[in-house]
């Protein structure tokens, strides 16, 4: 009778060990999901004694240990020292390479993270971030269980530009906005933010050769509120945080049209100053805003509509070109980055031998200060200099022009990867021109089959824009994208073998907690149960 009694004590307590066994690491939810994940049995626990151990040398291999030490100490209430003494989390250089792959090694005594570059050591740490119970990530002291699952974890990027891009320029986004995107951006390994620095509502950057940019053209923006720029200082600032998270900021001048900013502070750039005969053209005029026949040499009004493709440079000036190059020259300087973006999009009213003409003397110039330009797509009309990339968004034809020269191509397919594309006709911002976009939409989609003839060595990329003409503040940013830049996320790191929407909706919902938890007011897409 005794002996029956324990044996049954002995079954339920082993019963209730068995319902409490620890998490697989490939139930983990992981965005995006790394390429190979290998199960042990067993749990590594953060406990009041964990230390973060440095190996190897490497300029930014302290920052990288403070980093994680930083995310972990406020919710666990731990010390955390990061020391290359000693540490049950061992960050390990093994090289000095560029590399974005890393591994990662999850026993019962240590986690370590190995890789040769600091970037996919970076990216190992937020992996490992995203393996610790959701509590972590809130900003007070939790009582928590800080346990995760042993095994190991292969991982590489499938894309090597993953970007997002926010317009600053329809609505000017605060330097402290940006950088909460930068934070966001760098936890699903994100490495380029694109900024969209000028448009017709506005000019957000300094520029000390041409001061009225700022002053007028950075004045307003769309709707008429009060606008902004960022100083040159303040740009750097963002380029260094961005920098400090392995992400590379690259600046956009949109030109030859998106230039209504230009035009309204500098009336000797407005197309019709520079006419032989002083008749002067009607091109600046905003459709719907007013009807404006220029008589005399004049600055354009400042526009804060949202309509497209109306306003453009004269690609007849000099002037135009003189003012160019100040702008490349200025900015180029305090862009560490390879890239320089030139726009080049929807120039409805530049003529199309003007319009080529321009492109290819602007590539000529962004590369005479060193760096390699980018612009949508339509700039594959014009001859394209080796290396520059074309960002496909609307026309298939324009990828494969730029493709036949040999050039390669940025995939940002409206349809799929704009994040200020409305989810359904209910969404309370957003516009809907190019498709709806629900989570799954977004997701569900392999840009090395998306344009016909466009293949992998073709592909530099993945990119998400979010265009601000309908987003005014940081829970607008919130709602359009989030959660649909996760999906990109994963779109361009994660191989198309390894992906599947149904596994991917299980895992948002888990990143959706943490979202709650840190008052990220994302969008509760009905395709998921959060
Ligand atoms: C098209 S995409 C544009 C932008 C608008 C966007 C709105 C592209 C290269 N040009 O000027 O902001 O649509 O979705």
């Amino acid at each position: 009778m005794k002996k029956s009694i324990w044996t049954l004590l002995v079954a339920s307590v082993l019963g209730l060990g068995a319902c409490k066994e620890s998490p697989l690491l490939s139930d983990s939810a992981i965005i995006p999901l790394p390429q190979e994940i290998t199960n042990g049995s067993g749990s590594f626990n953060l406990t009041p004694e964990t230390g973060i151990k440095l190996v190897g040398s490497g300029e930014h291999l302290t920052a990288i240990g403070e980093h994680l030490a930083g995310k972990l100490r406020p919710a666990s209430g731990f010390d955390v020292p990061v020391s290359a003494d000693a540490g049950q989390i061992v960050l390990e250089l093994t090289g000095s390479e560029a590399s974005e792959s890393y591994e990662i090694q999850i026993s019962e005594e240590e986690v370590k993270i190995t890789s040769s570059g600091e970037a996919g050591l970076f990216y190992g740490v937020q992996t490992l971030l995203q393996l610790f119970p959701k509590e972590i990530v809130n900003p007070t002291v939790q009582s928590a269980n800080w346990a995760i699952p042993t095994g190991s974890i292969k991982d590489e990027p499938t894309f090597g530009y993953r970007g997002s891009m926010l317009d600053v320029a329809r609505h000017f986004i605060s330097i402290e906005d940006v950088k909460y995107y930068i934070d966001q951006m760098a936890v699903y390994k994100f490495n380029y933010l694109h900024l969209h620095l000028t448009d017709d509502q506005g000019w957000r950057i300094e520029i000390k050769s041409w001061p009225k940019l700022t002053e007028i053209g950075g004045s307003t923006e769309v709707g008429g509120g009060e606008g902004g720029f960022y100083t040159q200082e303040q740009y750097k600032e963002i380029v260094a945080y961005a920098a400090e998270r392995f992400i590379t900021v690259v600046p956009e001048v949109d030109m030859p049209g998106h230039t209504n900013a230009v035009l309204a502070s500098y009336g000797e750039l407005n197309p019709g100053v520079n006419l032989p005969d002083g008749d002067l053209t009607t091109v600046t005029k905003a459709p719907l805003e007013y009807e404006m026949e220029l008589k005399v040499p004049q600055a354009a009004e400042l526009y804060t509509g949202i309509e497209v493709g109306w306003s453009t440079f004269s690609s007849k000036s000099e002037l135009t070109y003189a003012f160019v190059d100040s702008v490349a020259r200025e900015i180029s300087a305090i862009t560490p980055g390879p890239y320089f973006h030139i726009g080049g999009d929807e120039s409805h009213v530049t003529e199309k031998s003007d319009y080529i003409y321009f492109v290819e003397r602007v590539q000529d110039i962004v590369s005479k200060y060193g760096k390699t330009s980018i612009g949508w797509d339509e700039v594959a009309t014009a001859k394209l200099l080796p290396g520059n990339v074309a960002q496909f968004w609307a026309l298939e034809e324009n990828a494969k022009l730029a493709k036949d020269q040999g050039n390669q191509i940025l995939m940002s397919p409206a349809k799929k990867a704009y994040l200020d594309m409305q989810y359904d006709s209910t969404s309370r911002i957003g516009l809907h021109w190019a498709a709806y976009i629900e989570l799954d939409s977004a997701y569900l989609w392999e840009p090395t089959e998306y344009a016909e003839g466009i293949s992998k060595e073709n592909i530099l990329g993945v990119e998400a824009p979010l265009w601000t003409e309908t987003v005014t503040n940081r829970a607008d940013i919130d709602y359009l994208a989030f959660p649909r830049l996760t999906a990109i996320a994963e779109v361009a790191w994660t191989k198309k073998e390894g992906r599947s929407w149904e596994n991917y909706s299980k895992r948002v919902a888990g990143h959706g907690k943490r979202w709650d938890i840190q008052g990220v007011g994302y969008y509760k897409s009905p395709k998921v149960t959060w």
